[in-house]
């Protein structure tokens, strides 16, 4: 089972990883994390900090001459911005009255400043800022992308799309899911090229029209001091007949992924298949027929259920959508109080994105794959890869002739 935990303030020196629980035998290297930090920071509608960092991992621990131990792994990313920030951020007392420079008592509506200022009795609403700072996504990236390594060995990708911005959708999703249904990935590197059809995309969005008015939506609300959402798309492909169960509440697969993902910042709902077009559809244009054939064996024809019936993976692609909220960091900000001097004030502002949505669809990738990898270490073992390997092979002949 991967355990892990993060450390790390926005603005602080570094974000620190330890993830526990990765088997041995993982071929692990930093340039395997830096390829999705580097999707991470892309994405039109971001704020200055990208053109500042370039997310780097240093792997710790828990891999010798490029080989995971199977004891605990820990990464390092630098912050960069940590040299404009160190005398404010300082972990020792300086004594230094600048600390006081970026200060702040006054609330955004919506982020974390309010009831974290409450809840932790911090009249500078900085001590809850830099810690509830979607920066943190930077290191929940490298666990996903150690996740993605393990997932590689039994061929299961995950890659994610953005599906709408603002009030701009791309048009027919399925079209696409088809089409990328067809592709199959029998090898990582046709899964690259589709992967790299959607990040050429500034919106990660593969429909070009979509793409279009998505960077007009973009525009204009960074024009008018504003923030904006949307909804990202997260696919793992290859996944087998039988991860996670029925058996019990928080072993169910959905239920864990739905889980991984609210916990990304900004996240206000997730949809599994056709999610809440479900409540319009009588039963019998939504469930997805079964179908034999000697040469395939059991499959689907549609994926209404976008891959899991009764918490367990049934074969089909997973699919799974989520909503991010606009960012609450606005050039024109909201109607807040100061928390000490008790009188209405505009909202703080300080430099942000406008829209981070293709950015959070690298994030719901980590953690997607995070819970996949879970469900598969549970299933064909823990403690090494050939071990994992060998358990899997002997599961799908079991299914091929079941
Ligand atoms: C982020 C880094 C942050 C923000 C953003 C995400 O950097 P800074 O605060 O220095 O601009 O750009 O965080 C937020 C939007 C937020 O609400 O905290 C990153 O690395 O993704």
């Amino acid at each position: 089972m991967i355990r892990f935990l993060t450390a790390g303030e926005s603005h602080g020196k570094c974000l620190s990883l330890i993830v526990e629980g990765v088997p041995a035998g993982l071929c692990l290297s930093a340039d395997d994390i830096n390829r999705d930090l580097r999707r991470r920071q892309l994405g039109y509608g971001r704020g200055n900090r990208m053109k500042i960092e370039t997310d780097s991992a240093e792997i710790t621990a828990g891999v010798r001459n490029g080989v995971t131990l199977a004891s605990p792994i820990s990464v390092i990313i630098q912050n960069k911005d940590w040299e404009n920030w160190k005398d404010i951020m300082s972990i020792e007392d300086k004594g230094d009255s600048s600390i006081s420079d970026r200060s702040f008592s006054r609330p955004r509506p919506g982020h974390a400043d309010f009831a974290g200022g409450i809840k932790y009795n911090q009249k500078d609403l900085r001590n809850i800022l830099e810690r509830a700072s979607a920066r943190e996504t930077a290191i929940r990236v490298a666990v996903g992308a150690i996740a993605k390594k393990i997932l590689d060995e039994i061929n299961v990708f995950v890659t994610s799309f953005v599906t709408q911005i603002g009030k701009c959708s791309i048009a027919n999703v399925w079209q696409f899911m088809e089409d990328a249904r067809c592709l199959q990935f029998k090898s990582k590197i046709d899964f690259l090229r589709f992967q790299e059809r959607i990040d050429s995309s500034p919106v990660r969005c593969p429909e070009p029209e979509a793409e279009k008015q998505m960077i007009e939506e973009i525009d204009s609300t960074k024009n008018s001091g504003d923030s904006i959402g949307g909804v990202f798309q997260v696919m793992a492909f290859n996944v087998p007949v039988g991860l996670g169960t029925h058996v019990h509440w928080d072993r169910r697969l959905d239920a864990r992924i739905a889980y991984a993902l609210m916990s990304i910042p900004a996240i206000k709902g997730v949809e599994f298949g056709l999610g809440f077009e479900l409540a319009k559809r009588k039963g019998s244009k939504v469930h997805d027929e079964i179908f034999y054939d000697s040469e395939k064996g059991f499959y689907h024809r549609t994926n209404n259920a976008g891959g899991i019936e009764g918490g367990i993976s049934n074969g089909e692609t997973i699919v799974v959508k989520a909503v991010m909220k606009p960012i609450p960091t606005l050039t024109n900000p909201l109607k807040s109080v100061d928390l000490i001097s008790k009188e209405p004030f505009m909202a703080f502002k300080e430099r942000s994105d406008v829209c981070a949505v293709p950015s959070a669809g690298v994030v719901a990738e980590a953690m997607v794959a995070v819970e996949l990898a879970n469900a598969m270490l549970e299933k064909f073992g823990s403690d090494s890869i050939s071990e994992i390997k060998q358990a899997f092979k002997s599961y799908m002949e079991y299914i091929a002739k079941y």
